[in-house]
């Protein structure tokens, strides 16, 4: 088989995309259309991670009611499922849309039952990861936890994104202490090339105790800290098209050097429309800039899944 045909047969398992990060513009144009807002259509360009996110929340605008939430969700998972991916774990973030007078029953039920509806229709697994925006308050990251709480059975854990300078995660230790006591799954972003990626990953790791981390390349920094997620098993999740936009390249050579480490990496697609591609766009780019084998692309599946947070029933039914 062609590579692009075998990358796309193979069973694969993402673990970073977020939710609001892929509409595309014929979604957003129908959705304005629904809600009768007028939206710009103009070209956006981003070079870094701040320049990126003032693109991206001003689109989410036109996500106003559950069924808009539930179109969102509904199409990436279609989307998924056709590019073979059987286990997805999905980021959303509520503070986008709480912000801006959204209830947030309207958010996480639209997701919820899209990815029911779509595991019957389909036969995709997905499960969502409630992400705390990092560049908004501790206080506002404390309610949205409390808030998050009744709707627990839904969520499988808490993550961290948005702009990460200036927002270490030792901010928000005492909502991620209370997320553990509360039985979530911990990751958090660290993103590539990022103002103090080293002591954030650190901190991640040994202050935090997270069970993944959301990017973490510059984890080479440190062989310390390298040896460390080797030990623990701690799962790294790459996005290799994010990165040739928000940072300097893809970072092939770091991810390819992590994995044959014995770094648990994974490879994903972020925010797709936004930055070139789904899950095997991201692969076939891989594959198109480095020495990775067909073997090490089976391997960054089986990390996948090993690293994913399917319960070990179900886990066993995937691998
Ligand atoms: C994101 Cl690339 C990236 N980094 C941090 N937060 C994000 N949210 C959506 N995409
Ligand atoms: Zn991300």
């Amino acid at each position: 088989a062609s590579l692009t045909a075998f990358i796309a047969g193979m069973p694969k398992a993402e673990l970073h995309v977020h939710l609001e990060g892929t509409l595309e513009s014929p979604l957003r144009l129908e959705l304005a259309a629904r809600n009768g807002m007028e939206v710009s259509v103009a070209e956006q360009s981003y070079t870094d991670l701040t320049s990126f996110l003032a693109a991206y929340y001003p689109n989410m605008d036109v996500l106003q009611t559950q069924s808009d939430f539930y179109d969102l969700a509904y199409a990436y998972l279609v989307k998924a499922a056709g590019q073979g991916v059987r286990h997805t774990e999905m980021f959303f973030d509520p503070q986008a849309h709480t912000s801006r007078g959204i209830p947030f029953v309207s958010v996480i039920t639209g997701y919820h039952e899209a990815i029911v509806d779509a595991g019957r229709a389909l036969g995709i697994h997905g499960q969502l990861i409630m992400c705390i925006l990092r560049d908004h308050s501790v206080e506002s990251a404390a309610a949205t936890l409390e808030e998050s709480l009744r709707y627990k059975h839904w969520i499988v854990g808490i993550g961290l994104d948005s702009d990460e300078r200036g927002n270490p995660p030792s901010k928000f230790a005492v909502v991620f202490a209370r997320a553990r006591d509360e039985g979530y799954r911990l990751t958090m972003h660290c993103d590539v090339d990022q103002e103090n990626s080293i002591e954030h990953i650190r901190q991640a790791l040994e202050d935090i105790g997270v069970e993944r981390i959301d990017h973490g390349t510059n984890i080479l920094e440190d062989p310390r800290l390298v040896q460390l997620v080797i030990d623990r098993g701690i799962g790294l999740t790459s996005c290799p098209l994010s990165n040739a936009i928000v940072s300097e390249g893809s970072k092939s050579g770091e991810l390819l050097t992590l994995l044959r480490a014995g770094v648990k990496i994974t490879v994903n697609s972020d925010d797709p429309p936004y930055f070139g591609g789904y899950v095997v766009e991201n692969l076939v780019h891989l594959a198109g800039i480095s020495d990775i084998t067909r073997d090490e692309l089976v391997l960054l599946q089986r990390n996948a899944f090993e690293v994913s947070w399917l319960a070990e029933a179900d886990r066993r039914v995937f691998l």
